[in-house]
């Protein structure tokens, strides 16, 4: 058996509870940034209480993270009858030089829709909007504008969430002009799938990777990988049928849901290193390495999955 194409860390998992200082329950899918010299995730921490907030977490080799032992704070709440109770999965998009911040909020009722933040030091964080009414969640950002527009990749959630779609923005509040993405079905998606981190910008297409569900006896959650058009981020320009990472070790069969690998947030490197932090068994963090170029190869090499 040769390994999957995303390559585990050898300190793997590099963040766990013990890293904070308070009874938690879970450290895991983080949103990924380099900000200055500093890496940035900001993690899904689960509580005493399993409620669910963002904590930033920050680095100086994309390894070695601290976990700040309190959630950031938001200005600008929004009484829109709607109380957020729990925050998470959060993705992270440089635009126009501020940090955009797409997460899944969750009311009481387990409703979820997607909220926006904007920050310009990892210190202060603004609420913009909320950007999708219920139900509807993995969201991300594109890093520019596509067509004149802002973009975002996201899905609407139909009961089967096979339906991903891209959408459009004047003001990156009101959205619409949805299309599908036309991604082919594969056997371990057969289930649903959705956006991974922030789609990455290549000469070949915006490089995607996605999660992908498989219903054995619980759901298996695996990463996948998609290359889409650069002017229109519908169309398929290349999709490696094979998964890039499945649930192989411990700490990712075992913990709060089992045989889970979760992605929301990935560093690329001048070099073209792509750094992909992960959630783990809803438990903890994982980090996994490639190259842009292994990711776009294993796009084109099969052409579309068909
Ligand atoms: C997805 C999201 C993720 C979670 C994953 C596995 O639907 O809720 O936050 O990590 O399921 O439970």
């Amino acid at each position: 058996m040769t390994s999957e194409l995303l390559r585990r860390h050898g300190r793997n998992p590099i963040l766990t509870s013990d890293d904070l200082p308070f009874l938690c329950n879970a450290i895991y899918n983080p949103g990924a940034t380099k900000f200055g010299d500093e890496y940035i995730l900001l993690a899904r921490v689960e509580d005493g209480r399993r409620d669910n907030k963002l904590h930033v977490c920050r680095s100086r080799d994309g390894v070695d993270f601290t976990v700040e032992p309190t959630p950031i704070a938001i200005t600008n709440p929004i009484d829109d009858g709607m109380p957020e109770k729990h925050l998470y999965d959060p993705r992270i998009t440089l635009l126009e030089n501020s940090y955009y911040i797409t997460y899944c909020s969750q009311g009481f009722d387990e409703t979820v829709r997607i909220g926006l933040l904007k920050t310009d030091d990892f210190a202060t964080f603004e609420r913009v909007a909320y950007i999708a009414e219920p139900w509807n969640r993995n969201c991300a950002i594109f890093p520019e504008k596509i067509g004149g527009g802002y973009a975002r990749f996201d899905r609407p959630m139909s009961g089967d969430d096979v339906i991903n779609v891209v959408s459009y923005s004047p003001d990156l509040v009101h959205w619409g002009e949805s299309k599908a993405i036309e991604l082919e079905p594969v056997t371990w998606f057969r289930q649903k799938w959705g956006v991974g981190p922030t789609p990455i910008k290549t000469d070949a297409g915006w490089l995607t990777i996605f999660h992908g569900v498989w219903l054995a006896v619980n759901y298996v959650y695996r990463l996948g990988v998609v290359l889409l058009d650069l002017e229109d981020p519908s169309k398929v320009v290349g999709q490696s049928p094979e998964f890039i990472l499945t649930p192989r070790e411990p700490y990712e069969r075992t913990g709060e849901t089992i045989n889970c690998v979760f992605s929301n947030g990935a560093i690329v490197e001048p070099n073209g290193e792509v750094k992909v932090y992960y959630g783990a068994a809803d438990s903890c963090i994982g980090l996994a390495t490639t190259t842009i170029d292994e990711l776009v190869e294993a796009c084109l090499r099969n052409g579309r999955a068909r």
